[in-house]
């Protein structure tokens, strides 16, 4: 076990026995924040209404909209199929109940990873959407967490952040439901919480959303996508100091001129160039055998040579082709959410979409007409297993089938 799981999972116990008062413990001691029991949930509707300039107002409610319309779009629906006369089979799809949303308030405020997470939950339709936002300086202070609040229509916030908060949604307490499950990113120790949760079974999760990613593939560039292609190692790199970015070509000259961009916008933070790797391969198809290996959170693929390549990749969180498809589109505007799997789960996850918040049920529903071969191949079946009372189970309606037949 390594020191993130053994400190999660000390907290995670330490709260699960001595509730509400521990997570404000460990909240004093890892955000620095005292709060009192009563100061633990916020009433959204209480907060003052924000000050915003119209032109910040327009751009998140731009933001919600084509996030709310792509996951309008792709929201799936249930399947019903009758195989025979007397046998109605569904896959019904039924939204969970109960969400926490985690949103990450550390050095930044993404307040776009609430849009992105709280309104596919919405349009899955959850009923009981809840926030959990860390306790670093007051709602009301920033009109940003406020009007992305009051757009999203969350009525509730938990004033908690870390694995403190993953706990807290995850036990619940005194006027407080557990949730069925916790969504959205955050850094390792949120996402060790969430995993160490959902293996002890106590909630569903998302994606495993940790450090963001990117890799950007180009072949022959010209100077402003060599431009933008180094803006977007340098816009995932930044999220945090383990944030990783690669950039791949079997092009030296577009390796050269990215570099130098790179180099130009770095002087002031070197340590920033640590987290990129640069990656010359022979040829277009080692390019994607590379790519679909790392799985990365974000995939550019940016000029003509590249683009061609977009059928070949299989592994990606998300996939943007193009030269002004850059990851911080995605990240805002474009629609789908930009809570993406990383460190490879790529290759066995999505994103999070309105699938994540809602689960599938089948339905069998039958009717007098239902074939008898049903029951008899069933009890078939049963007798091959040796299971008895599943066999006389069939056997019994099969009887009861037929003289009711014959009584008709
Ligand atoms: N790129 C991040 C999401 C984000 N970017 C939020 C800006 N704000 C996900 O890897
Ligand atoms: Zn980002």
């Amino acid at each position: 076990m390594n020191s993130v799981q053994e400190t999660v999972r000390q907290i995670l116990d330490d709260i699960k026995q001595q509730g509400l008062s521990k997570a404000l413990e460990y909240t004093e001691q890892f955000d620095g924040v005292r709060l009192e029991p009563d100061q633990v949930l916020v009433d959204v509707a209480s907060l003052p209404d924000p000050s915003l300039n119209p032109d910040q107002k327009e751009a998140i409610d731009f933001a919600a909209s084509q996030i709310r319309q792509f996951h309008q779009a792709t929201k799936p629906s249930s399947t019903e199929v009758d195989p025979v006369p007397g046998l109605h089979l569904e896959e019904r799809l039924v939204p969970l109940n109960r969400v926490g949303i985690y949103v990450p308030n550390g050095q930044y405020p993404l307040v776009s990873s609430l849009l992105m997470s709280a309104i596919p939950a919405q349009v899955a339709g959850v009923n009981d959407l809840i926030a959990a936002i860390a306790p670093r300086s007051p709602l009301e202070s920033n009109p940003l967490w406020v009007y992305a609040l009051k757009v999203t229509g969350i009525r509730t916030v938990l004033r908690l952040g870390g694995a403190q908060a993953i706990a807290i949604m995850g036990y619940g307490f005194d006027g407080f439901p557990p949730v069925d499950l916790i969504a959205g990113p955050g850094n390792q120790f949120v996402a060790q919480a969430k995993q160490e949760l959902f293996r002890q079974s106590v909630v569903g999760i998302d994606v495993i959303a940790g450090p963001s990613e990117v890799l950007v593939i180009t072949g022959e560039i010209d100077e402003k996508q060599a431009e933008v292609a180094a803006l977007d190692l340098l816009a995932q790199a930044e999220h945090a100091p383990d944030a990783h970015a690669y950039f791949v070509s079997w092009n030296a000259l577009a390796i050269k001129t990215v570099q130098n961009m790179v180099a130009q916008w770095t002087t002031d933070h070197q340590g920033i160039l640590g987290q990129i790797d640069w990656i010359t391969v022979d040829s277009p198809k080692e390019a994607v055998r590379f790519a679909n290996q790392v799985a990365p959170e974000h995939l550019g693929l940016i000029g003509q040579d590249a683009e061609s390549l977009a059928e070949g990749i299989k592994t990606a969180g998300a996939l943007f082709v193009g030269w002004l498809a850059g990851q911080a589109l995605g990240d805002y505007v474009a629609g789908p959410s930009h809570v993406l799997p990383t460190g490879g789960t790529g290759r066995f996850l999505g994103g999070l979409s309105t699938r994540t918040f809602m689960r599938r049920m089948s339905v069998i529903a039958t009717d007098d007409d239902l074939p008898e071969a049903f029951l008899r191949a069933g009890q078939v079946l049963a007798s091959l297993e040796g299971l008895k009372f599943h066999e006389q189970s069939l056997r019994t309606r099969l009887i009861r089938k037929a003289s009711q037949g014959i009584s008709q």
